[in-house]
């Protein structure tokens, strides 16, 4: 459309003036000369000299000279293009423009009175816009190749080429967008799988100035080309090993002392500040020695294993010592039953006299402890009942009951007939003995589950003990 107007107006000047039409390419950003000389000798230096741009049939009055002296003088930092004064006299109009801009395309008339008549220089001014470096950049996610370049005029062409010579140019689309400043902005897209080392180009091409700008990047298959594919390979084994890393420390965790919830349930054991007593009951074989020196060794993480309450002891060195410190305020005792049947109701006036008296400046926490080799016989169970109430009527509540030896037997079978007596917990044992000591925090931590369940119901009963008496 700008070339059909600036060609219309070329046939009418021509028609009228007759004189020729220079045409001029200028380099955006460059300075250019627009020739306009005359024969000095029949030039009247009086007469005006004017300049004339016009664009689009619209022309703008841009230099106005009368015997020398400009008479734009007040649009003088608007208007585009210099004249030098001086040279008027030698026949030299000339317009000169520094740093070229598109704006400044169109058509320029240059118009002197000479003798005869009026006499007009036409020039065109073609403006060209070398387009910045081209940019490449690579899209991981589409195999695909951008190339960039801003600033060219007239729009760039765009070929791609392989470093082997070959043209990828098929493979891509190229956009132009026109600018505000009236130049074109290019970007095109190459969208191809490479399977080997190639060195992909990118070359912008301004036709009219015979220029031609090009970048290149070196693709490796498998790499760039094969994004999704190097992302989940490089994703995959990074996922793995956090997952390993996570298992790995878990398991640390869970096998070693260095569990943070033992150490606060040891923690919480030492800082009970009342004065407290865990009572066993049992008869003998039962393993109640072995199972005060589990919960001493459990508890004190850092000794190594004692026979602190005397298990393996033959008589009669039975039973000692009566009682075995934990904490400061903590100890475990045991009541040792007789072994024959009627092993409770021979024994009970003596130790439930001694419990009330101990129940006055102590609190009490009751444990029956049964291993799982023995069998439960009718009259067993009816001793364990009897036993039950009795230590109920003490503290307020039924004992809880301990199941050692839980390797050898079957404490499953045995729990029920617990629970129902009433026993609020029961708990089963694999007893650390002097056969058997190795430490581990599975291990501990039922002894340390244990003594907490015992501290928590010792301190419960002592408060609660009267509603419980009553209820029942
Ligand atoms: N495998 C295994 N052996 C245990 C367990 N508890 C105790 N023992 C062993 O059983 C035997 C008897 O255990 P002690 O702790 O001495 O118990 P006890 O014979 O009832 O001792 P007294 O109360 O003094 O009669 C010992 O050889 C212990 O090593 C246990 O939970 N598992
Ligand atoms: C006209 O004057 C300018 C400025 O001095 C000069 O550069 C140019 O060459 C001159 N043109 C001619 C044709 O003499």
């Amino acid at each position: 459309m700008q070339l059909f107007v600036v060609g219309l107006i070329l046939l009418v000047v021509k028609r009228t003036g007759g004189s020729l039409v220079k045409k001029i390419t200028a380099v955006r950003g460059s300075d250019v000369w627009i020739e306009c000389t005359f024969d000095a000798a029949r030039m009247r230096q009086d007469e005006p000299v004017w300049w004339l741009h016009c664009e689009n049939s619209n022309c703008i009055e841009i230099q106005h000279f009368i015997g020398g002296v400009d008479q734009l003088q007040d649009r003088a930092a608007s208007r585009r293009g210099r004249v030098y004064p001086d040279k008027l006299r030698e026949g030299n109009a000339s317009l000169f423009i520094e740093n070229v801009q598109m704006s400044d395309e169109g058509l320029y008339k240059c118009t002197v009175v000479l003798r005869e008549r009026p006499d007009t220089k036409i020039s065109v001014l073609t403006v060209l816009a070398s387009s910045e470096p081209p940019q490449l950049t690579e899209a991981l996610d589409t195999r695909s190749f951008t190339c960039s370049s801003r600033n060219g005029f007239p729009p760039a062409l765009v070929t791609w080429t392989g470093g082997s010579g070959m043209n990828y140019t098929p493979d891509s689309v190229t956009q132009h967008t026109l600018n505000p400043e009236g130049l074109y902005d290019v970007v095109s897209k190459l969208t191809r799988r490479f399977t080997e080392e190639e060195t992909v180009c990118c070359t912008v091409w301004n036709q009219p100035l015979q220029e031609h700008k090009t970048n290149c990047m070196r693709v490796t298959p498998g790499q760039e080309t094969d994004a999704q594919h190097s992302m989940t390979a490089t994703l995959i084994p990074v996922a793995l090993f956090i997952l390993a890393c996570c298992v790995a420390f878990m398991i640390y965790r869970y096998h070693y002392k260095g569990r943070p919830n033992l150490a606060r349930i040891r923690k919480r054991i030492f800082s009970c500040s009342n004065h407290m007593v865990i009572v066993l009951i049992g008869r003998p074989h039962h393993g109640m020695p072995s199972v005060i020196n589990s919960c001493v060794f459990a508890y004190k993480a850092e000794k190594h294993f004692e026979n602190l309450a005397g298990a393996d002891k033959k008589l009669p060195h039975y039973a000692q010592p009566e009682e075995v410190p934990l904490t400061e305020h903590i100890t475990i005792t045991r009541a040792l039953l007789q072994p024959e049947d009627r092993f409770w109701t021979s024994e009970r006036e003596a130790y439930l006299d001694k419990w009330r008296r101990k129940e006055q400046s102590h609190r009490l926490c009751f444990v029956f402890v049964h291993s799982c080799i023995d069998k439960l016989t009718a009259t067993t169970k009816d001793e364990i009942q009897k036993l039950f109430e009795d230590v109920k009527s003490v503290t307020g509540s039924y004992p809880f009951t301990a199941l050692t030896m839980k390797n050898f037997g079957t404490a499953d079978e045995l729990k029920p007939f617990f629970k129902y007596l009433g026993s609020k917990r029961v708990f089963s044992f694999r007893n650390y003995t002097i056969h058997d000591y190795k430490r581990s925090a599975k291990r501990d931590e039922e002894f340390l589950d244990f003594m907490i369940a015992c501290i928590d119901e010792a301190v419960d009963t002592k408060s609660e003990t009267v509603p419980l008496i009553e209820d029942n």
